[in-house]
């Protein structure tokens, strides 16, 4: 059946937008208690809210204001009314649960099989689900979604690699979702057991969860001999199926019928023009269980509204260049790890494995880059080491205090869970 929503006129969106803004906020006020203080203390009434672009008067919710009413304090439903919760794993602190009515759970199968759908799949596709199940949101988002869909589901999980790699043979897989650190993992998996990853059936990756750049897809693609789909999503707003690449790779259309994005300064809290980077905002238009107001998601972006070849009208989005708090600043120079995987995987010299430590030596920061060499490197280590020194001064103003350039292999895998790369020691 085909969806129409997704190729509405920008008006037609607004409309529906404005629509369901006024109701979630109204339902937001009657049923949780927090959102009910909040807006009262900005001053605002539910009938203050007539359109999509009063949006700009609600407060913001954030990541602490999840940890200040945990477990359930934003949850706008009875006990009875939920049937699934999931948490996030904050590297500190305390978890953040999510829940979801009967509806919210459709609504996550139908973004998702909508993802997917973008991503070029249907029916007749078998997707290798390699995200983990459990409380994380990506293994039975994916799941969903391909049921959804229609298409045929292996929940294969996290790990098991070798495994997995035989299932894809076996099995026929044509799509493989999981992080973008393990499409690499599971092609040099394969490579080591002697399958050629390329001749592997599969033809898609949906990858997504953690950061990933565009020369790090390229390798994703050339190594598995696929293309490759980035998702965006999080759990305090569903799950993966917020926003996803169509099949013209242009940046992530986001389902903005459901999520409502802004792109605001993260330090004056304020709206950034089209096209600038900043923080990206999300706002639920139809959840129940947990509805969201402008949450500041921490993830940076750019936002376009110009049109897709695809013929959708919905929104894009950039990849996520890092969170604001990844933000690395080196004696003086701001920086994401984003860029520096940017410029060292212009080498073809250079395997995509990477690792950043930060420590500190007499009250200054030092940072440590250590990269892998390519597999089939014998060529000249000092001459390439002062390629990338130069390029990394060149694109970044930056020289790391160290780089060390190590043998193929060295730097340890992720098979479970997102990538870490960065190492503060400090
Ligand atoms: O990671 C949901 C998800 C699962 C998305 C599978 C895509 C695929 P959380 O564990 O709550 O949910 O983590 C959410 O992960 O705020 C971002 O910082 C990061 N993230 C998610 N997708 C991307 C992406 C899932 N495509 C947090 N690029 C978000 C960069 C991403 N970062």
């Amino acid at each position: 059946m085909a969806d129409t929503t997704q190729y509405r006129s920008h008006d037609e969106l607004r409309e529906l937008q404005s629509d369901r803004l006024r109701d979630t906020v109204e339902y937001a006020f009657e049923n949780v208690p927090f959102y009910r203080q909040t807006l009262d203390e900005a001053g605002i009434a539910p009938t203050d809210i007539d359109s999509i672009e009063d949006i700009q008067s609600l407060p913001f919710t954030t990541k602490a204001d999840f940890r200040e009413t945990y477990p359930d304090g934003l949850f706008a439903v009875d006990d009875d009314e939920l049937r699934r919760i999931h948490a996030s794993s904050g590297t500190t602190g305390k978890p953040k649960i999510v829940s979801y009515t009967d509806g919210d759970l459709e609504l996550w199968h139908e973004v998702m099989a909508r993802s997917m759908a973008a991503a070029g799949l249907d029916s007749s596709d078998t997707v290798q689900n390699a995200y983990g199940y459990g409380l994380f949101t990506g293994g039975l988002g994916f799941h969903g979604g391909a049921e959804e869909l229609g298409a045929t589901v292996i929940p294969a999980g996290s790990g098991n690699t070798q495994r997995q790699v035989e299932l894809a043979r076996d099995l026929e897989s044509d799509a493989l979702a999981c992080t973008p650190s393990y499409a690499l993992y599971f092609a040099e998996t394969a490579a080591e057991m002697g399958v050629d990853p390329r001749e592997l059936p599969l033809s898609t990756v949906l990858y997504g969860a953690e950061p990933c750049t565009e020369p790090m897809r390229e390798e994703i693609e050339d190594r598995l001999g696929v293309r490759g789909y980035e998702n965006y999503g999080l759990s305090e707003l569903i799950g993966p199926g917020v926003a996803v690449e169509c099949e013209a790779q242009a940046g992530m259309h986001i389902w903005e019928d459901h999520f409502y994005p802004e792109v605001i300064d993260p330090r004056t809290g304020e709206p950034v023009p089209e096209g600038e980077e900043g923080e990206l905002v999300l706002t639920t238009l139809t959840k129940e269980a947990l509805p969201v107001l402008r949450y500041r998601t921490g993830d940076l972006t750019t936002l376009t509204r110009e049109p897709c070849d695809c013929g959708r009208s919905m929104a894009r989005m950039d990849s996520v260049t890092g969170r604001a708090d990844d933000l690395l600043i080196v004696r003086g120079v701001n920086l994401y790890p984003s860029q520096i995987e940017d410029v060292i995987l212009e080498f073809d010299a250079v395997a995509p494995y990477y690792r950043i430590d930060l420590d500190r030596e007499n009250n200054l920061d030092t940072l440590e880059l250590t990269v892998e060499l390519a597999e089939a490197f014998d060529g000249d280590l000092d001459g390439l080491r002062d390629k990338v020194l130069e390029r990394l001064q060149n694109a970044l103003s930056f020289t790391p205090d160290e780089l060390e350039l190590v043998e193929y292999g060295t730097i340890e895998r992720t098979e479970v869970g997102k990538v870490t790369r960065v190492y503060d020691h400090r």
